[in-house]
């Protein structure tokens, strides 16, 4: 990504028809050596290795290997997945590590109420671990001993370190028994349409409710002040994204994103991040979700099947935007009045 916009902005700016834009590519050029030397921090560090506690790992990837190479098969391939599933089990048990699993934490966070919602969903018992985002928490040397990157969530089960809710989402679906399949179903081609909506989520539409919110909301401890252009800029990637979420996957009669009348790890993942809404004003969700009938549709789906847990996770927004409207009236800067026929937002119904 980082490269797409040092590229963009450099070489090949007359390719595109924009102008040179030497800021665009400082910009980019200041995030790729960031995320260099966080991938060399990590493989300085071993951390995978160091973290995985080897046995398990390789008869993973030999149980894989073998059953790829003997028939390559659609069939064979969602058999191996399932020997993944039975050997990962395996390994935890024989592991014999009466260590909880620990999922570190702020419920503020899109990604870490996805995280704990799938926990609570699936009866996976966990130890939340308060890491507060608004006291800078994320960046103690403590926790960069659990992440290096700095971000929230991360987990630690029986040693082995996780960070990227995607990958823990799929860790968790995979090593604790009983996850319903559809969550994240053992066939090869349904898991790979679930990482192709995944690896679409974190380019496209996380950009969206997480820049508006973080420039909307007033966080003096994280030195941002309400920013009207990002905003802008995030609504942009917003609608852009709902409406090929409405477009592409809701286009047909299911209730989810791979069709089907269940969630799966997407689904999840994609509307805790839409729900970040919700500290906004009634009329500018309103506004911004109104058009989307089959994504408001979605997001319900989603919330039904995942409650009770769903909407108790996600009370911190209703205390957050409490929050802020009481900021704002104290600022004399409260522009409400407008919105009298709105729709009632997702959580004023708990
Ligand atoms: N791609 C990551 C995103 C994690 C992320 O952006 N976490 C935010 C909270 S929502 C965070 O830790 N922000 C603190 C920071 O970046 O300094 C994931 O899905 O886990």
């Amino acid at each position: 990504m980082v490269i797409v916009i040092i590229v963009q902005n450099n070489v090949l700016a007359p390719v595109f028809r924009r102008p040179f834009n030497s800021e665009g590519a400082a910009e980019g050029e200041k995030l790729l050596s960031a995320a260099l030397s966080e991938i060399d921090l990590v493989f300085d560090n071993n951390f995978f290795d160091v973290a995985l506690g080897r046995g398990g790992s390789e008869q993973v990837i030999e149980s894989l290997q073998e059953s790829s190479a003997v028939e390559g098969e659609h069939q064979k391939c969602c058999k191996a997945s399932n020997d993944v599933k039975m050997q990962a089990k395996k390994w935890r048990e024989s592991k014999k590590t009466k260590m909880k699993l620990k999922v570190y934490a702020d419920r503020m966070s899109q990604p870490v109420r996805a995280v704990i919602i799938f926990c609570k969903l699936n009866g996976i018992e966990y130890e939340e671990v308060r890491v507060d985002i608004s006291k800078l928490q994320h960046l103690t040397p403590e926790y960069s001993e659990i992440n290096p990157m700095n971000q929230l969530p991360a987990i630690v089960d029986g040693g082995f370190k996780l960070f990227e809710s995607h990958a823990i989402l799929i860790y968790l679906a995979c090593s604790y028994p009983g996850i319903p399949d559809h969550w994240y179903p053992a066939d090869v081609r349904k898991r790979s349409e679930i990482h192709s909506v995944l690896d679409w989520h974190h380019s496209n539409l996380r950009r969206g409710p997480g820049i508006i919110y973080q420039n909307t909301i007033p966080v003096p401890v994280l030195g941002r002040i309400f920013n009207p252009e990002a905003v802008a800029e995030g609504e942009k990637f917003l609608s852009a994204s709902l409406s090929k979420i409405e477009s592409f996957w809701l286009k047909d009669k299911g209730q989810f994103l791979l069709g089907g009348n269940k969630p799966s790890i997407a689904d999840l993942s994609l509307v805790c991040d839409i729900m970040q809404l919700e500290v906004l004003d009634e009329t500018d969700r309103d506004r911004l979700l109104g058009p989307y009938k089959k994504v408001e549709q979605w997001i319900e789906n989603t919330r039904s099947a995942a409650n009770p847990h769903f909407d108790e996770v996600h009370k911190i927004l209703i205390k957050a935007k409490e929050k802020r409207q009481n900021l704002l009236r104290l600022k004399g800067a409260n522009n409400e009045g407008g919105g009298s026929a709105m729709k009632k937002p997702w959580l004023s119904r708990i």
